[in-house]
């Protein structure tokens, strides 16, 4: 490693220990304040570093790049979606990106389960009434939710969080199904007992619960369609700890609307932080559980996320590879 200090600004407060670390290790500049920045404090961020540390709030796109000095190497983001970065035009001006897989896998994973039992067993609903004081007593019918033991689970994208949501599912007793570009290993498919639908719209048509955990990349966007979310059995749930713009967020509306879909349990939403009102009264409907993308947050994931971006910086600045290199896609 060159005794040399990188020229490191991160955009967003991260956890204090890694903060403190960076501060050793490099010439960081940190958002006490946590305001996302705006345009102009990003254009003026690519101007001035040799390493960049966005995260999912920081759209990072071909015009901001294009303002990017010669200076700028890296750009180190905090999170394992890279959707907020151009990395095709960013490779194009030969800055390497690279992201913090593997760290916030199982995190994410106990969040997807947690929201399938949060929709099917009415959790919300349950907290809202004890709390409104409408819990006079136990009832042989109230609040009846539906068992998701022995029901068919249908993974969208059976990379690493996937799988570990296919793991945990297992044990809760549902039947695994998945669709993904690629057939997992013969291995990993009998541990899961796991079928494979090369037809997603087969698949969706055959599942109780879906649970969204692929990339958001444009041959994924609205993926889960109007015209799929139709093919859905009535009465089934989704689940998305993935990306909002996954789902088309105005056909789900309809299709839970309509009670085409018994519930939805969403961690992340199209154009978020903003919530569309018609989820909101779904949520208080009781058939929608929203959550406010927390699906990688606890104090060890953040931790060892930002672990992976000072060991990717580090690498990079010792003129290695960095290990988590992020390819522009090419769907
Ligand atoms: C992160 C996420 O918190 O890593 C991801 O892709 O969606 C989140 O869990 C966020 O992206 C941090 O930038």
């Amino acid at each position: 490693m060159t005794n040399r200090k990188p020229k490191v600004i991160v955009t967003r407060r991260l956890p204090e220990a890694v903060e403190a670390r960076m501060a050793e290790l490099f010439e960081a500049t940190f958002n006490g304040d946590d305001i996302p920045f705006s345009r102009a404090q990003l254009i003026e961020a690519v101007r001035t570093a040799e390493c960049l540390v966005p995260t999912v709030t920081d759209r990072i796109d071909r015009s901001v790049l294009s303002q990017a000095g010669g200076q700028l190497k890296l750009i180190a983001n905090f999170g394992n979606g890279t959707d907020n970065i151009d990395v095709a035009a960013a490779g194009e001006k030969g800055i390497l990106v690279t992201n913090t897989p593997n760290v916030l896998t199982e995190d994410t994973a106990d969040m997807t389960i947690g929201l399938m039992i949060a929709v099917a067993r009415r959790f919300d609903e349950g907290v809202d009434a004890l709390r409104e004081g409408a819990f006079k007593g136990w009832s042989p019918t109230w609040m009846l939710g539906r068992r998701i033991w022995g029901k068919k689970l249908g993974i969208v994208g059976m990379g690493r969080i996937g799988t570990a949501v296919a793991r945990r599912a297992k044990a809760f007793g549902l039947n695994i199904h998945y669709h993904n570009r690629n057939r997992v290993a013969e291995q990993i498919e009998q541990e899961l007992e796991a079928t494979y639908w090369e037809s997603l719209d087969r698949m969706l048509a055959h599942m109780d619960i879906v649970s969204v955990n692929c990339p958001h990349t444009p041959a994924t966007f609205h993926l889960i369609s109007a015209r799929r979310l139709q093919l859905m059995p009535p009465g089934s749930i989704i689940v998305n700890t993935a990306r909002g713009e996954i789902i088309d967020q105005n056909a789900l509306v309809s299709a839970l609307q309509q009670g085409q879909l018994a519930g939805a349990g969403l961690d992340v939403l199209e154009h978020e932080p903003a919530v569309s009102p018609e989820l909101m009264e779904l949520s208080h409907q009781g058939k929608a559980v929203l959550l406010p993308h927390m699906g990688s947050a606890t104090i060890e994931g953040r931790q060892e996320m930002g672990e992976r971006v000072i060991i990717n910086i580090r690498v990079f600045m010792d003129g290695d590879k960095p290990p988590d290199r992020v390819l522009p896609n090419m769907d």
